[in-house]
């Protein structure tokens, strides 16, 4: 472990960088750490959605983790996504994370089944139980069909490892009475293009796929949402999403990994089914980004 393990503030969910031949490029993947180290992130979310997690074999899994880790050795918060659809596998996951030297794991509820919240509940419990790492539960029901509850936070709470939530919806009811009913509970704001409304409702920073082409401008409205300079998050949050909108209706990993480009890193496409970018796409998410990225 790295001892960093105060979890505030803004963590690059990385995409995963591939070669020509399709295998994943763990030395593009470490440029991009050292890279956004250097524009003053806080913490990395490795092998989450973003990493195409679930186009990934065990082996790869593991070693994009090993990898991060030794990139950054011990500068910033390394938090592991080791959620499968099986609670084996995730307890494995977890476990290797633990020895490899993640400071936490996050985990999706399993999906696809539409397990039972007891069943879920006991999914989180045994990670929980079987390994030492502070857990962050992730909640996106839009992708999982699972959504998380005051209840179902508060059967958690029994398990001494559970340090937050990472929190992927737009109900922001539910992100402010959760950190409020738990104000020990760290939550990290899911949803790039509302991390000002998160932040606003007490979120504690944020995880982000878009934070890996747009950093500075991410720190930026975290720093003016935590001095309490909300106008201008707010000025900045709308530069973000006018980059985020062109990136959501081109697919954002592809995009981030496009945008990327112009920073000389080399990340490649999607695994499929992910369908490449259009040459179009491409000029458009570049131009939108240097207009809107420019000031920074
Ligand atoms: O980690 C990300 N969610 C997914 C959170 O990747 C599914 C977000 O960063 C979104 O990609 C982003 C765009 O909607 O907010």
């Amino acid at each position: 472990m790295n001892g960093n393990t105060n979890f505030r503030g803004i963590f690059a969910a990385l995409v995963t960088a591939y070669t020509a031949e399709g295998k994943i490029d763990l030395i593009q993947l470490k440029r991009l750490v050292r890279m956004l180290i250097g524009q003053g992130i806080d913490g990395f979310y490795v092998t989450g959605s973003t990493a195409e997690v679930f186009l990934m074999d065990e082996a790869e899994r593991f070693a994009v983790l090993d990898a991060v880790l030794e990139e950054n050795n011990g500068e910033k918060a390394v938090l592991s996504h080791v959620g499968a659809i099986s609670t084996d596998q995730a307890v494995r996951y977890a476990a290797y994370a633990q020895r490899a030297g993640a400071d936490a794991v996050s985990a999706i509820s399993p999906f696809y089944y539409h397990f039972s919240d007891e069943e879920i509940i006991s999914y989180y419990r045994a990670i929980m139980e079987e390994t030492a790492l502070p857990m962050f539960v992730y909640n996106f029901p839009a992708f999982s069909g699972f959504s998380l509850s005051e209840e179902i936070l508060a059967r958690l709470k029994g398990c001494k490892n559970l340090r937050g939530v990472k929190f992927t919806s737009s109900d922001m009811f539910l992100l402010e009475r959760i950190k409020t009913n738990n104000p020990e509970l760290v939550v990290l704001n899911g949803y790039d293009e509302m991390l000002t409304a998160g932040l606003a409702m007490g979120a504690d920073g944020g995880v982000g796929s878009t934070y890996n082409c747009m950093a500075p401008l991410i720190r930026r409205i975290y720093d003016c949402a935590a001095a309490g300079r909300f106008e201008e998050a707010r000025a900045c949050q709308q530069r973000a999403n006018a980059i985020i909108s062109c990136m959501c209706r081109h697919g954002v990993f592809a995009s981030v990994k496009a945008l990327l480009e112009l920073q000389g890193l080399s990340f490649g496409g999607c695994r499929r089914p992910f369908a490449p970018l259009t040459d179009d796409a491409r000029q458009e998410l570049f131009a939108v980004y240097r207009r809107y990225m420019e000031q920074e």
